[in-house]
């Protein structure tokens, strides 16, 4: 059902609060409930097998969102992890769950590429015990209490975080809304989230599946479709990248004669707000491994976990330096 996704939103500020406090007393206390990985009770002291169904490697956020999480989940930190790229194809996702609950894994993390079309699955995963966590998006399901936990950004604030800033330094732009891939939890919230703000200014939309070539494809198609934009809001970097490429074939000049608003701030991205070619970009961070390790060996442990943890995010604009982006992890 809806629920799921819907509740999140609403509650996304109270459970954010709660849980940094809650990361901050993992981060800092260690010595207490948590720390003692050898004597207590569950699967401490085991090795944690996970089954991680990963959904591609579509942009720079996923490939250092895979890396965040390879690092953390490793043979040392008392994981046997089983990672499995979908390449961003539903049918190989659900494959590959139902391989982690053939092999019986302790713990299945997963992020569904798109929310629908899980109920099945997630039925057969509930009926085998095996625990959920979802990761990074977001699923839409009319299974009861699919998942014990989930771990991800608010995407609905990152496009109302984005609509805020055009309504305040370009509230008369014509936008063109750079979709990602529809149906998505990604898609789905930031252009509820910028749509709220400042929807009247959008002029037409389409989806470039969060690549830059698709990116790119989707641009060259909309400057002949829409000759008046003067804004792409685009879901990512990668595809904003893409648009810089086909607004330049065209002769035109991106963040002046086409000003563009985007989602991530991995390396590139902010490489082009430094070179005034973006003109914002809202984090949104990819970088949550231990946080996601953290929660899979608690709920291993059977240990009680927040619901929801909201990895934080902010945003830039084109005063950051490129010292900045030198000292951007990714
Ligand atoms: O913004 C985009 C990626 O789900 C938050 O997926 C993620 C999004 C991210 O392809 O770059």
């Amino acid at each position: 059902m809806k629920g799921n996704t819907r509740t999140r939103t609403a509650i996304a500020g109270a459970v954010s609060a709660i849980t940094i406090l809650a990361l901050a007393a993992c981060g800092g206390g260690d010595t207490g409930a948590g720390g003692d990985s050898g004597s207590s009770g569950g699967s401490s002291g085991d090795t944690i097998r996970v089954g991680f169904s990963q959904l591609g490697a579509e942009s720079g956020w996923r490939t250092a969102n895979t890396e965040s999480v390879k690092a953390s989940l490793t043979k040392d930190a008392g994981f046997d992890l089983t990672f499995v790229d979908a390449q961003q194809k539903q049918e190989n996702q659900i494959k590959a769950l139902r391989d982690f609950v053939a092999q019986d894994v302790d713990v299945i993390a997963f992020s569904p590429v798109i929310e629908t079309g899980w109920d099945e699955v997630l039925q057969e995963i509930k009926d085998s015990g095996i625990p959920v966590v979802l990761v990074d998006r977001t699923v839409d399901t009319t299974v009861d209490d699919p998942y014990v936990t989930w771990i991800g950004a608010d995407f609905k604030q990152e496009g109302t975080t984005a609509g805020e800033w055009v309504k305040e330094n370009a509230p008369d732009a014509k936008i063109f809304e750079l979709q990602g891939t529809l149906g998505s939890g990604a898609q789905v919230d930031r252009e509820a989230g910028f749509g709220e703000v400042v929807g009247d200014q959008i002029i037409g939309k389409a989806s470039g599946n969060f690549t830059r070539a698709e990116g790119k494809t989707a641009v060259e198609a909309a400057l002949q479709a829409y000759p008046d934009m003067t804004m792409i809001f685009t879901h990512n970097d990668d595809m904003g990248l893409g648009a810089i490429e086909a607004i330049e074939a065209a002769g035109k000049v991106p963040g002046k004669d086409i000003q563009i608003v985007s989602v991530d701030g991995v390396r590139d991205g902010l490489q082009a707000l430094v070179d005034k070619k973006f003109n914002y970009v809202v984090e949104c961070n990819p970088v949550f491994g231990d946080q996601l390790a953290d929660l899979i060996k608690k709920v291993a442990d059977g240990e009680d976990v927040p619901k929801e943890t909201i990895v934080i995010d902010k945003a830039f604009d084109q005063t950051i330096t490129q010292a900045d982006v030198d000292a951007r992890a990714y």
